[in-house]
């Protein structure tokens, strides 16, 4: 900086840059009081809380800016390797929280804003969520990009602003109806709009072959622009000044107008076209663990890469390094295959815009991109029609056909005299290949697109890395081994046990006399030599007893039910999805509350039984029939069940409506037990099963995604595990299918299940579906083959239960065998493993 400037100039920035805004207790409020005049334009004498939020948030905002510009300069300066995590999800939830604890300024901002007649806490309630995510691959992001912030990684994350993440859900009849989620209708304190960064985006329009010195060369020309413009939101680093962007792009009307339209007087026609292109970044696909091939949603995936390729290009040209080197420099990381149109945009601009011929084109592409898989799942695997992405994109899929043709030219290289391989291996699906080649299309595969793109690809959990390997992919794992990777999941401490759970903190560093727990997981093995210390079991009893009343709090404004702090909180909150069998717990309460009512008519007197709140959340995508009906079902059950003065003491239910980032903060702390009920082979990890885990709550599972090694970890006698095995399921299916039962499924499921029919909870006709699912030859799932299993295991929580110590135990070795799931662990795996990065 200083060549280009006069010395009296670079003498004068320099003093000015280097006053940082200080951190005593006056210049926050000063800063506080000086945003809520000049930025909100609101009276400093008279502000409501929502502007002191506002306020607030923006002088965070300001120190974030200045970690962030000094973060830059570093990178800049050493030509840092960059790694940009790129996804079409990120589910932040709130921020304020987050950023004070981050910025180690929790006691000063309260001191500060508790002169100024403000508690920080009541300010955390003001903000909404941002909810542009849908579930679990969505907060991993999350997590990782404070994972990498914190260890000081240089690294960016790239998105979608969604005007509308997430729908809110809302009860009504019984059912779950879906309202917008208007999250920026107050504004975002947080983001920084940078109109000096968009890019034009091109859509449709057709390749021409133009001559270029003598060369033939391809043009993609024509179409619709659209602009990408840049929201960057700053994530800081916990005790460190690392400050990453997390780039969110939304979509704007193209500067350029249709001029002709213009001229021939159609002022409308012109701006109806301009109010179109609005649309890209609208709203974010409410499905999780599915997909759906309308053409906004492939119009979003490409709009994403498209504008993140060119910005991470214009980046990598400031370096002056030449082209040929980019895979030295840049690193991606591409979040399922949602972005993976991100590999032929990159290789159509080497070659169309860069002139690179084909090989080197190619080998610096696929040293770039890496790819991690979240599900095997066969309606989530992307497929796109070859026609639609001809007409969006249509240099794409020229390109897409020459990648398959050189790709598939290799694999009969390898294996001479097998046709049957190619067709398993193409990147092209033909038509009849697969049940999903309606009306004879031919089919785009996104996972074998992204697989021959990728350096590297990655599972989630060592289970689910492995059925990769043996199963979906094997083809590809017998040609190239050293492709594969496992890297296991894991969530932040900061937000999930530091924020969320302030009462364990302060008792975790008491108990392991120090706080840098938060960084160091490990530190937490210390209290396995003191689990069975009855001191520390009482306070832990007593962490645990103060977050079951903020919960029940909860479950009291939003249901109206008032829950005993001494039953034993049972919790499921997750996605509706048939294969997360939500079910298996619902015809599992059935049961319970037959078996209840049984014993009441035979012994009126008093029942050993241990009381029990079943607490049930979770979203149904809008179109999903099943997930809907389910939801259903466990609405009128809680009705019918916590109506009962019979049972009462011993049994409620609630559904928590909208669950979301921002309520999990609550419900996770203050559950006795979690349940996580894949059947075996289905979850990719799951990751809320750590956080409850974390958070001393004990686990009742399948042997699923991640839980194997969540029990390795904390110990197998401290985790409920029932169900078949993974390896199992595939025979118990086709054995169910074909009736050859040898598997015979638990009368007490029949007996549950005709509570049901027999119209106990409501007409029995409108859950016929649901009980036609169940047949066991239809039952995919196998929902009544696990189902004693499942309940000899619901029995063991319960003698468990019985003996408090043992329990307190149980629960204080799970907190502390959790070190491997800090997404520090699984963040430092990529780096050293795929990114390379330091
Ligand atoms: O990703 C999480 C895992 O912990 C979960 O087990 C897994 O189910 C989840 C299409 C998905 N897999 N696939 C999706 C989301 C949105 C969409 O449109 C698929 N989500 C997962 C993190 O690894």
């Amino acid at each position: 900086i200083q060549q280009h400037c006069s010395t009296g100039r670079f003498d004068l920035l320099w003093r000015l840059m280097s006053e940082c805004i200080p951190e005593d207790k006056v210049s926050i409020q000063r800063e506080i009081v000086r945003h809520v005049e000049y930025t909100l334009a609101c009276t400093r004498l008279n502000f409501a809380k929502k502007h002191a939020f506002q306020a607030t948030a923006h002088s965070l905002r300001d120190r974030m800016v200045e970690r962030f510009n000094d973060t830059e300069q570093l990178f800049d300066d050493v030509r840092a390797r960059r790694v940009y995590y790129l996804s079409l999800e990120f589910l932040m939830g709130r921020t304020l929280s987050n950023c004070v604890h981050s910025l180690g300024l929790v006691g000063k901002y309260s001191e500060a804003l508790d002169e100024l007649g403000f508690q920080l806490e009541e300010l955390y309630e003001e903000e909404k969520d941002a909810a542009l995510g849908n579930g679990g691959l969505g907060r991993l992001a999350a997590c990782f990009m404070d994972s990498l912030a914190t260890l000081n990684y240089p690294a960016w994350g790239y998105g979608l602003r969604y005007s509308y993440g997430l729908f809110e859900q809302r009860i009504h009849n019984d059912s779950q109806i879906e309202l917008p989620d208007c999250w920026l209708t107050d504004g975002n304190p947080w983001e920084v709009e940078r109109l000096d960064v968009q890019y034009s985006i091109r859509f449709y329009g057709h390749v021409n072959l133009v001559q270029v010195n003598g060369r033939i060369k391809s043009c993609w020309e024509g179409g619709d622009l659209v602009q990408a413009v840049a929201y960057d939101n700053l994530i800081p680093g916990h005790r460190t000044r690392n400050t990453l962007n997390l780039r969110l792009w939304a979509s704007r009307p193209t500067r350029q107008l249709d001029m002709e339209l213009f001229n021939e007087g159609d002022y409308q026609g012109a701006l109806d076209a301009r109010q179109r292109s609005e649309n890209i970044t609208s709203v974010l696909y409410p499905n999780d663990s599915s997909y759906s091939g309308k053409e906004l949603r492939l119009k979003q995936q490409y709009f994403l890469v498209a504008a993140t390729i060119r910005d991470i290009l214009a980046r990598f040209s400031k370096t002056q390094e030449s082209i040929i080197d980019l895979a030295k420099h840049v690193c991606i990381q591409l979040n399922d295959t949602h972005p993976a149109l991100g590999i032929v945009e990159l290789l159509r601009i080497l070659l169309d815009e860069e002139d690179l011929p084909w090989d080197q084109a190619w080998d610096i592409t696929t040293n770039i991109f890496n790819y991690t898989n979240h599900t095997v799942l066969p309606e989530a695997l992307e497929k796109w029609s070859v026609s639609m992405i001809e007409r969006l994109i249509p240099r794409h899929m020229q390109l897409i056909w020459e990648i398959n043709h050189r790709f598939l030219q290799l694999v009969s290289l390898r294996w001479p005299d097998e046709t049957s391989r190619l067709a398993a291996m193409s990147i092209i699906e033909e038509p009849g290949a697969g049940k999903d080649g309606v009306n004879g299309e031919k089919l785009v595969r996104m996972t074998h697109l992204a697989i021959v793109g990728s350096k590297y690809v990655n599972g989630v959990a060592e289970m689910h890395t492995e059925i990769l390997k043996q199963g979906l992919f094997r083809v590809f794992y017998e040609l190239w081994d050293h492709k594969f990777q496992n890297k296991t999941n894991g969530v932040t401490p900061r937000r999930w046990l530091q924020q969320a759970n302030p009462a364990l903190s302060k008792l975790l560093s008491l108990a392991c006399a120090s706080d840098s727990w938060c960084w160091d997981m490990s530190l937490l093995r210390r209290l396995r030599s003191t689990c069975n210390d009855s001191k520390l079991q009482e306070q832990w009893r007593a962490v645990k007893r103060g977050n079951k009343q903020r919960l029940a709090m909860l479950i009291d404004k939003e249901c109206g039910v008032k829950l005993d702090l001494d039953m034993l909180y049972d919790v499921q909150v997750k996605r509706i999805h048939e294969y997360k069998r939500q079910l298996l717990n619902v015809v599992g309460i059935i049961h319970r509350y037959s078996e209840l009512k049984r014993m009441r008519r035979d012994a009126p007197g008093l029942l050993a039984v241990v009381p029990r709140a079943f607490i049930l959340g979770g979203k149904a995508a809008p179109g999903y029939y099943m997930a809907k009906l389910v939801l259903k079902l466990i609405l009128h059950v809680a009705k019918v069940v916590n109506a009962d003065k019979d049972t009462n003491q011993f049994l409620k239910v609630v559904f928590i409506p909208n669950y979301n980032v921002k309520l999990a903060e609550i419900i996770i702390p203050g559950s006795d037990i979690s349940q996580h009920l894949s059947t075996a082979g289905t979850e990719a990890s799951g990751t809320s099963n750590m956080k409850f885990a974390m958070n001393g709550c004990l686990l009742l599972a399948t042997l699923d995604g991640a839980t194997a090694e969540i029990r390795r970890e904390v110990g197998e006698d401290n985790v409920f595990i029932f169900g078949s095995r993974a390896q199992d399921v595939e025979r118990i299916r086709k054995e169910q299918r074909n009736q050859c039962c040898s598997w015979s499924v638990d009368p007490r499921f029949y007996n549950a299940l005709s509570r049901i029919r027999e119209g106990d909870f409501g007409p029995p006709s409108q859950f016929e579906d649901l009980l036609e699912s169940l047949r066991s030859e239809r039952d995919q799932y196998l929902v009544g083959v696990d189902f004693g299993s499942y309940l000899e295991a619901q029995a063991r929580v319960d003698r468990t239960w019985q003996q408090p110590e043992e329990w307190t135990r149980k629960s204080i070795l799970c907190c502390a065998g959790m070190a491997k799931f800090s997404s520090d662990n699984t963040i430092r795996q990529y780096a050293e493993d795929i990114w390379k990065v330091r």
